[in-house]
């Protein structure tokens, strides 16, 4: 198998690192087996979560106002894909990758599938994008693309999602996830009613093109770049959209794309509930779509999206198969260690689910014992459960301290040699 970071590299930083590791770990076990909790259960669980990296997400962000390039920085999806291997080397917890199209686009869909092969990594959802032009594109996007009031706008938004579908299939993926900016900045812009229905019209020719296998993702988006109104602004029109358009359609919830303080984790549950919910894109935001770290600021909301996610699985819930997907801009940090210290943050709200005791919540619940209902949460969360997923990660052949061997292999200053940048390369902020 390719890989990035030699494993001897991984196994002696490890190997400095297991006492105190082995030392924490006796220790938690010790405590949670007091209350009967066995675990390795728990080891094992954080060993087979895994979390998709999205491909866009390894070059540096930026905002509306300026982008600062770090050196190094993948030119291509292949270069890509090669930071994407640091990641889940380093994790142990991403061996997928969300790929967006145009910009990953090749000439050669075999080509990149036997590197991804090489590098033992999969491919997930594929991301069409209809908010900006392309170079030479006939016909513009600049008022919408799938609720465009001109059909050769729409044809060509809806031909693009059906070639995304076309190269996630030489890939193996089996997801497409549709976000659209389509909107208005004014009031009176747009016709609310029959901009959703040229969208849903131009989605069922999209909805017609998938493969048996195959799912379509909805994510909805309160603004930007449209401020006064969005076509798929909230989790109401996304879920109205995925019923109208079928069981293969289901909704996809990123965390950043709601109104602050949105109770998302009852969102989740009701797109459990109907059975909806298709995926996530995880980060973290403070004032609105900031794609901050995943769980930098909002641990707590975090953990109790996976409160819902792990009682769906506890309830065996039809039909509830999620997919998990980061979604971040990283402006001051460097995208690698930003994604592995989210993966794992994720991950880390996922084992704390696991440890709430369902049966005493349904029973507090059921006896409208508010505070004990709280502390049962509260119980799962204070775990510190860092020796759980350090120990997945050392079973996994991963790094103990995954940061830590990232920065002492230098990487950046490797990777500028070898991916020498355009000087002439845009600064702009959304690229
Ligand atoms: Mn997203």
């Amino acid at each position: 198998m390719l890989r990035r970071i030699e494993s001897s590299l991984i196994k002696d930083k490890n190997e400095e690192l297991y006492t105190d590791l082995k030392s924490d770990y006796d220790a938690l076990a010790e405590k949670l087996g007091r209350d009967g909790i066995d675990i390795e259960k728990f080891t094992e669980a954080a060993e087979k979560f895994q979390i998709a990296v999205p491909s866009w997400g390894t070059g540096t962000g930026g905002t509306r106002f300026a982008r600062f390039p770090l050196k190094g920085e993948p030119r291509n999806i292949f270069e890509k894909l090669e930071d994407c291997s640091v990641i889940n080397e380093l994790s142990g917890c991403t061996d997928s990758v969300s790929p967006h199209f145009p910009w990953d686009k090749v000439d050669d869909f075999s080509e990149l599938k036997q590197t991804s092969d090489e590098y033992g990594i999969k491919w997930v959802s594929v991301n069409s994008n209809t908010f900006q032009d392309q170079p030479g594109q006939e016909t513009s996007y600049k008022y919408g693309s799938m609720s465009n009031t001109q059909q050769s706008s729409r044809d060509l938004a809806i031909q693009h999602n059906l070639d995304c579908i076309e190269y996630g299939q030489q890939l193996g993926a089996n997801s497409l996830t549709v976000w659209v900016g389509d909107g208005s900045n004014h009031p009176g812009q747009q016709h609310f009613q029959k901009a959703f229905e040229r969208y849903l019209s131009s989605m069922e020719k999209v909805y017609a093109g998938l493969p048996s296998d195959w799912e379509m993702h909805i994510e909805h988006k309160m603004f930007e770049p449209a401020f006064y109104s969005t076509v798929i602004q909230d989790w109401g029109s996304n879920i109205l959209a995925a019923m109208h358009l079928g069981p293969k359609c289901k909704s996809l919830v990123d965390l950043g794309h709601h109104a602050p303080n949105t109770n998302i984790e009852m969102i989740v549950s009701r797109l459990i509930q109907f059975k909806k919910l298709g995926g996530f894109h995880f980060n973290d935001s403070k004032y609105g779509d900031d794609d901050l770290d995943s769980g930098s600021l909002h641990p707590y909301q975090q953990f109790l999206i996976f409160n819902e996610l792990v009682d769906a699985e506890y309830r065996q819930q039809a039909e509830f198969d999620p997919s998990y997907m980061l979604d971040q801009s990283h402006n001051v940090t460097d995208p690698i260690e930003s994604l592995i210290v989210s993966a794992i943050e994720v991950q880390r709200s996922y084992i704390k689910a696991l440890l709430v005791d369902r049966e005493s919540l349904y029973g507090y619940q059921e006896s409208n014992d508010a505070m004990m209902a709280s502390l049962e949460l509260k119980k799962a969360f204070n775990v510190d459960v860092t020796p759980i997923l350090a120990m997945a990660r050392y079973r996994q052949s991963a790094a103990i301290n995954p940061i830590g061997v990232y920065r002492s292999i230098d990487y950046r200053t490797r990777m500028d040699k070898d991916r020498p940048r355009d000087p002439n390369a845009s600064g702009s902020g959304i690229v």
